[in-house]
């Protein structure tokens, strides 16, 4: 009887946690409104049951319903639109003009723009909720506020609050093109646009919009930087429209990104001089169709003269010329004119030791300082070189007094592990914003210029790059839509700490569990050091392929050529003098409290050693270590860590929905492979360079691995990788001419349980197949179907496939067999078996 008691409640207990965990893809993101379990529910049981909007506008609506949704998802109940004011307790949205009736103050606190108070309101016996704002956007914010509160169990008996942003700009920007593909984008094709138009069906981008709303991001620049002139195009305006009219009801502002070059490209003039009258006349027109279009059009994001964008250079002329001419069309508008502090010189020469493409910003933008219309923003990204694993702040928030500035934040992860490794960026993003660059003295924070505190601009703030897409879950990795949240959390508050940020979105994404929460937080708040550890040490930058795909392992890639992302190592030493005294000069770009912090070598921090000074291998860090025992060292560390990401994700399981911990784990299995491959390439190049052995004897030691290339091929032949530090003895191997090929070994270690890796080439076109045989026993069989940013063999395709619990004895034969496909040649690198741990 009481077993069959205990098989009872089993079969309850596993339908109830069946029933919990529905199966969910991440498209919710945070916005989940997963149901209350009762003890919550009896937490808010006594909230009213209607709702009233003072009011009238599309936005105002989205809040109202946004509300009635949450609630109803949440608690179950659905809340009674009210058309006027009641006798009940009530949700009260609306204006603070309509609002202040409701509560009886003499001075009531005036708010910002955006910003909102949510308020308990005890009236007789009833007892309302208030949820005003100056604007609509505000309110709707506010009920994002609210039910953000009760989706983490929040007390809101009592409520008072005022909430306002820090910075009155929070910006989106994309780089999508028009034919739906994306620039660094890894999440699917574009939610914007298809074939060279404005995709017909718009839900994503509805969807897209509640969720900026939703982290108080209220403008949104859809279209890639490397801009297609189409944009401006007569029968792109109303497709535009379009996307502007979709995005409204959520309060976020549509712009778009202008080449500068678009009066020659499609004006058919012979022009582009931004101070050509014609040239500007042309634009005139251009910006008033589209406000006579899209009235609450938010305004241009211009690149130029970057990267072989046309720009004013052409012309013999400077960014404020150009920035100028279009703020000033722009202004009677209500536009704004986001011009990217990204502009520099790709062909610079590497033989010159004074170069240094980090200076350009600063030395480009800071003489033009007080010469920008006001609303023109200059927009630096977050480090003077390029969404590096580790950069210093960027000098140019320091060199910007009299102009409004925004931070350029990589949401997409395009040098940190493109949304295939987990990497959240908040530790660092709050390391930048907390930086004090003294430039008015101490307590000149990054955050408090955005804010406009510093230097009283009133039109700064944070944009940051995005590149969602088709895929259901946003961005790819279950895990990616962490680093959206934390942007539009800090943009509103950078006082937030990235621990809580991180403890938000993990309760909203993946439920309150406390061992869900503990893990995930602990997994995403170590993983950008993480990440730093196994890619790029001591502020060397991300060494990866900064010529390729800027995702597997690429020392040498930024060596010798003009795009200057230099860490010069040679055989003597690693790092780039960037000091006034012997360098390029970079850190005297600094207020002097932290340009002498970075001149000298004793007073540069560890992390940022290799970004400022060249010093030899044999230099012992604060921390004690020598600077190659450091690569060494931290490069093993962070695979290690990586590793144990997939074995925290494991224990896990049954405590996340199905589809979305098979997803992560799928991810983070591929990232503790590349992890190790980043490893060996970092270390063996800098231990071939330098001549210095790992003190701890691992690097150019790999006892379980037997080589492809060693093994019996039959149909197989071996390849050379290129760069060599890329696989395992600088070599693989490829199936070219057979329709099938095999490889083989015999094992020959003492019998037990082991653990196998397949270390194999994952190419983009192609599916291979492989087959695992010990003796004629098949024991494993995969397709090798990831989409990874490579179609040759090399750091940017090796993946690893881990096949456990395998008893093998020593004579026993090893096959591997596969056919390969498309121009994907079935690449083998290694295979290493070792006991099961
Ligand atoms: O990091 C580089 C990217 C380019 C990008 C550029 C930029 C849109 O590799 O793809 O171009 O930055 O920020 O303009």
């Amino acid at each position: 009887m009481r077993i069959l008691l205990l098989a009872i409640i089993g079969i309850l207990q596993f339908q109830t946690s069946a029933i919990l965990l529905h199966a969910e893809t991440g498209r919710d993101a945070w916005l989940r409104y997963a149901r209350l379990k009762n003890h919550a529910l009896d937490k808010y049981a006594g909230l009213p049951a209607s709702v009233v909007v003072h009011g009238d506008s599309a936005v105002l609506e989205k809040a109202r319903d946004e509300l009635i949704h949450g609630i109803q998802r949440m608690l179950g109940r659905t809340l009674r639109i009210e058309r006027a004011p009641v006798k009940e307790s009530a949700f009260i949205l609306g204006r603070i003009f309509s609002l202040n009736r409701y509560i009886s103050e003499t001075s009531p606190p005036v708010i910002a723009n955006d910003g909102f108070r949510l308020a308990s309101v005890e009236s007789g016996n009833t007892s309302s909720i208030v949820i005003m704002s100056p604007n609509d956007r505000g309110v709707l914010y506010g009920v994002f506020a609210l039910l953000r509160k009760i989706a983490l169990e929040e007390e809101i008996e009592s409520l008072n609050e005022i909430h306002e942003p820090s910075a009155p700009v929070r910006w989106a920007n994309h780089w999508d093109n028009l034919d739906g593909t994306i620039e660094r984008g890894y999440a699917g094709p574009s939610i914007f646009f298809e074939n060279n138009n404005v995709r017909q069906d718009l839900t994503r981008v509805s969807e897209y919009g509640r969720l900026l709303a939703s982290i108080g991001i209220h403008g949104c620049t859809i279209n890639n930087v490397n801009a297609n002139p189409r944009v401006l195009q007569d029968d792109f305006l109303p497709q535009l429209a379009r996307v502007a009219d979709t995005f409204r009801p959520w309060g976020v502002r549509l712009a778009v990104s202008v080449d500068l070059s678009s009066p020659e490209k499609i004006g058919g003039m012979g022009t582009f001089d931004p101070l050509n009258p014609a040239v500007s006349k042309w634009w005139e027109t251009r910006i008033s169709e589209i406000y006579k279009r899209i009235p609450d059009f938010g305004g241009f994001t211009v690149k130029a003269d970057s990267e072989g964008r046309p720009g004013p250079s052409s012309y013999g002329r400077t960014p404020d010329d150009a920035a100028n001419m279009l703020a000033r069309l722009l202004k009677p508008h209500g536009g704004l004119l986001f011009y990217r502090a990204f502009v520099y010189d790709h062909h610079l020469d590497w033989r010159n030791l004074k170069n240094d493409r980090a200076r350009a910003a600063y030395d480009i933008f800071h003489p033009l300082d007080g010469k920008f219309e006001d609303n023109v923003i200059i927009q630096i990204k977050h480090g003077p070189i390029d969404f590096q694993i580790r950069e210093p702040v960027s000098p140019l928030f320091g060199g910007l007094t009299q102009t409004a500035s925004a931070v350029e934040l990589p949401v997409m992860q395009e040098y940190t592990g493109q949304q295939k490794h987990l990497c959240f960026l908040m530790p660092y993003w709050k390391q930048i914003l907390d930086f004090d660059l003294h430039t008015n003295g101490p307590g000149t924070y990054v955050k408090d210029i955005l804010a406009g505190k510093s230097f009283g601009s009133e039109l700064s703030g944070y944009v940051a790059v995005i590149n969602v897409g088709m895929d259901d879950n946003w961005l790819g990795h279950p895990m990616g839509m962490s680093n959206l949240y934390g942007f539009g959390r800090l943009a509103w508050n950078p006082d937030l700490d990235a621990s809580v940020i991180a403890d938000e979105w993990t309760r909203l994404t993946f439920g309150k569990n406390p061992k869900v929460v503990e893990t995930v937080t602990d997994m995403l708040l170590t993983s950008w050091e993480t990440y730093e550890r196994y890619t790029g040490p001591l502020g060397a930058q991300t060494l990866t392929n900064i010529v390729g795909a800027h995702f597997g392992p690429g020392v040498e890639a930024s060596e010798r050529n003009g795009w200057g992302q230099w860490h010069r190592a040679d055989e003597k030493g690693v790092g780039m003098d960037r000091t006034v005294k012997t360098g390029t000069g970079f850190a005297g770009q600094y207020a002097p409290p932290i340009a002498e912090i970075y001149e000298l070598l004793e007073t540069t921090p560890d992390e940022l050693l290799l970004w400022f000074h060249h010093v030899p291998y044999t230099y012992r860090l604060n921390s004690g270590k020598t600077v190659i025992q450091h690569i060494y060292d931290s490069h093993y560390e962070g695979a290690e860590r990586a590793e144990d990401y997939v074995n925290q994700w494991r224990s896990l399981e049954g405590l996340i929905d199905e589809p979305r911990y098979g997803r992560a784990l799928k991810r983070l299995e591929f990232q503790a492979g590349h992890a190790r491959v980043w490893r060996d390439a970092v270390c063996n190049w800098f231990h071939k360079m330098s001549g210095i052995a790992d003190e701890k004897g691992r690097v150019g030691h790999y006892p379980d691995r037997i080589e492809a290339e060693a093994m019996d091929l039959a149909g197989y032949t071996a390849m050379d990788i290129i760069p060599w530090e890329n696989s395992s003895g600088g070599k693989g191997i490829e199936c070219k001419a057979e329709e099938s090929c095999t490889a083989a070994f015999r094992f020959d270690g003492d019998a037990g349980w082991y653990q196998m890796d397949v270390e194999y080439f994952d190419q983009n076109n192609g599916q291979s197949r492989f087959r695992i045989f010990v003796n004629d026993q098949m024991v494993d069989d995969w397709i090798a179907d990831d989409m990874l940013p490579a179609t040759k063999p090399g750091g940017d395709s090796s993946s690893r496939r881990r096949i456990g619990g395998l008893a093998l004895r020593a004579g026993d034969e090893i096959r591997i067999e596969a056919i390969p496909d498309g121009l994907e040649p079935a690449g083998l690198d290694f295979v290493s078996i070792y006991p099961e741990r």
